[in-house]
C-alpha cells in the first residue's frame, strides 16, 4: 500500500483547501475494529434497557452541548450553509434521544397458544456497519447509530473518503459522554478497502449503507454470501408535480429549494418538475426569480443558501450531463476562482431525455409539462428510483388518489419535507431496501426470536 492510500487529505470545498490529514483505515484495522466492538457488544447488550437508553441520552447531551462546533466542521468539511449544519448537528442529537426512549419500548409479544406459553424476544444482531456518504454526513450516520445502539448493537462507522471529521468527532463525544470502549468505533478509509472489508467480514451482521444505486448494489451481492442483513438508503430522481388546480404561487416559491438545496446533493432532491400544461408559462415565468434569488456563496455566512459541490470529481459528474455552457431556461449565479461552485440550473425537457431519469446530484433540474392526471403519475413513475417526491394540488380527493398512485416511499402534498426522525424512510425499487428513522428502524436492528415453553406435565 502506499503513502497516498495511509491517509485521506481533507479539503474544504468552498476554498480547496486542506482543513485535516485523516488516517485511512485498513483490511488489519477493520478486523481488529470488528473484534474490540463484538466484546464492547456482549456487555451492552446485558446491560438493563433504561440504561442503555440513559447512556444514549448522556451521549445526546453531549452532542447538544456541542452543537455549534459538529456545525462548523460540517460547514468546512462538506461546504454546507452554516443554517443547513445547525439542523444536520441536531439532527443527530435528535435521533440520539429518539432511539433511546426506543431501548426502553423492545417489547415482545405474548401470543396464545395450546399447551404453553409463546413469547417472543427482540435480540441485537451483533456488530453493525455503517457506511455514510458525505452528502449528509452526520444525520445519515446517526440514522444507523442511534437505533442500532439502542436495540443492543455496537457499531462501526465509514465515513465517507470526503466527510470523517464529524464522525470522529462524534465518535470522542460518545467516549467522552461513558459509552463504553469499542461499542461505537469510526473507521475512515476508502469505499473498497475499509468499507468492503466491513461488507466482507464475517463478524458483521448486518450492513447499513446510504451512497450510490451501484455500490449498493455490490454490497447487496456481497451480502447475499453470508445471508447478511442490508438496508440501503441509494439514489432517487424525486418528481414535483404541480396541477393546475394549486396554489401555483407557492409551489413555484418552494420549488428552488426543494432542488437547491445541499446544492442538490440530497437524494430526496425534487429534481424532475412536472408542471401541468395550463400553468406551465405562469410556473416558469415565478420560477425564475425564485432561482435567481436563492443565496449562493460563502458557507459560513447564515444568509447563504447553497454552498459548493462536495469535490472536484462531483462537479466533473454534473458538467457531464449539463456543462455550465448549455443552453438553459434559468441559470443562477455562482462565485469563480476557488471552490467546486456550480450554477443552479433549470432546464426544459421530455421525460425520456437522460437528465430527467439519471441522478444527476447537482443543483440542476428539469421541467417537463403534462396534460392530465394519469400522464403526470405515468411520468412521475418512469424511472428505476422511488425514494420521494411531491405533489401540489388544492383538491383532497386528487392529492390521495396521485399520493398512492406514484411508486415512492415519501412523498409530500403541498410541501418538499420527506425526513422526520419520527417517520419511516427509504425507497421503493432502485432507490433501496428496508426502511430507516421512525418506529421501523429498531426492527431493522433486531432479528425476533420466538420462544415455546411447553406447561405439559
Ligand atoms: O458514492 P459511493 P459517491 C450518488 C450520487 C452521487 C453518486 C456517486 O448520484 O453523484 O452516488 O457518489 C463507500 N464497498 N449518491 O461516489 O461511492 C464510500 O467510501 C463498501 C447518492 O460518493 O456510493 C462512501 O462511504 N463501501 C447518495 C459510500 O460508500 C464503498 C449519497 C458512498 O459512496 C464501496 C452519495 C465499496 N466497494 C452518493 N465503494 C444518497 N443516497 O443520498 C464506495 N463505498
Amino acid at each position: 500500500m502506499n503513502e497516498h492510500q495511509h491517509e485521506h487529505r481533507i479539503i474544504n470545498p468552498a476554498t480547496e483547501e486542506v482543513i485535516a490529514t485523516v488516517p485511512a483505515a485498513t483490511p488489519q484495522d477493520v478486523d481488529a475494529a470488528v473484534k474490540r466492538a463484538a466484546d464492547a457488544q456482549r456487555s451492552w447488550a446485558a446491560l438493563a434497557p433504561g440504561d442503555r437508553a440513559r447512556h444514549l441520552r448522556r451521549f445526546a447531551d453531549a452532542v447538544d452541548a456541542h452543537l455549534e462546533e459538529l456545525a462548523q466542521l460540517e460547514v468546512r468539511e462538506a461546504g454546507h450553509p452554516i443554517g443547513n449544519a445547525r439542523w444536520e448537528a441536531g439532527n443527530a442529537r435528535d435521533l440520539l434521544e429518539y432511539a433511546a426512549g426506543g431501548a426502553e419500548r423492545l417489547n415482545g409479544a405474548q401470543i396464545p397458544v395450546a399447551g404453553g406459553l409463546n413469547v417472543t424476544f427482540h435480540e441485537p444482531l451483533g456488530v453493525v456497519a455503517v457506511i455514510a456518504p458525505w452528502n449528509f454526513p452526520m444525520p445519515i450516520a446517526a440514522w444507523g447509530l442511534a437505533p442500532a445502539l439502542a436495540a443492543g448493537n455496537a457499531v462501526l462507522l465509514k465515513p465517507a473518503e470526503t466527510t470523517p471529521l464529524t464522525a470522529l468527532r462524534l465518535a470522542a463525544l460518545a467516549l467522552e459522554a461513558g459509552l463504553p470502549e469499542g461499542l461505537f468505533q469510526v473507521l475512515p478509509g476508502a469505499g473498497p478497502v475499509a468499507g468492503n472489508a466491513l461488507v466482507e467480514h464475517p463478524g458483521v451482521a448486518k450492513v447499513v449503507f446510504t451512497g450510490s444505486t451501484a455500490v449498493g448494489k455490490q454490497i447487496m451481492a456481497k451480502c447475499a454470501a453470508g445471508v447478511k442483513r442490508v438496508t440501503l438508503e441509494l439514489g432517487g430522481k424525486s418528481p414535483n408535480i404541480v396541477f393546475a388546480d394549486a396554489d401555483v404561487e407557492r409551489a413555484a416559491a418552494a420549488a428552488p429549494g426543494s432542488f437547491l438545496d445541499n446544492t442538490g446533493q440530497d437524494c430526496c432532491a425534487r429534481s424532475r418538475i412536472l408542471v401541468q400544461r395550463s400553468v406551465y408559462d405562469r410556473f416558469m415565468e415565478l420560477l425564475e426569480p425564485a432561482v435567481k434569488s436563492f443565496t449562493v456563496g460563502d458557507p459560513a455566512d447564515p444568509a447563504t443558501q447553497m454552498g459548493p459541490l462536495i469535490s472536484a470529481a462531483q462537479r466533473e459528474r454534473v458538467r457531464s450531463y449539463v456543462p455550465e455552457s448549455a443552453p438553459a431556461a434559468v441559470r443562477g449565479e455562482a462565485p469563480s476562482g476557488k471552490g467546486f461552485w456550480y450554477p443552479a440550473t433549470v432546464l426544459e425537457g421530455r421525460p425520456q431525455d437522460r437528465t430527467a431519469v439519471e441522478e444527476i446530484f447537482g443543483p440542476v433540474a428539469v421541467v417537463i409539462p403534462f396534460e392530465d392526471e394519469a400522464e403526470a403519475v405515468r411520468i412521475a413513475n418512469a424511472t428505476d428510483y422511488g425514494l420521494s417526491g411531491s405533489i401540489w394540488t388544492r383538491d383532497v380527493s386528487r392529492a390521495v388518489r396521485v399520493s398512492r398512485a406514484v411508486a415512492a416511499g415519501n412523498l409530500s402534498v403541498n410541501s418538499h419535507s420527506s425526513v422526520r426522525y419520527w417517520t419511516p424512510f427509504g425507497g421503493f425499487g432502485q432507490s433501496g431496501l428496508g426502511r430507516e428513522l421512525g418506529p421501523e428502524a429498531l426492527a431493522a436492528f433486531t432479528e425476533t426470536k420466538n420462544v415455546f415453553i411447553s406447561t405439559e406435565e
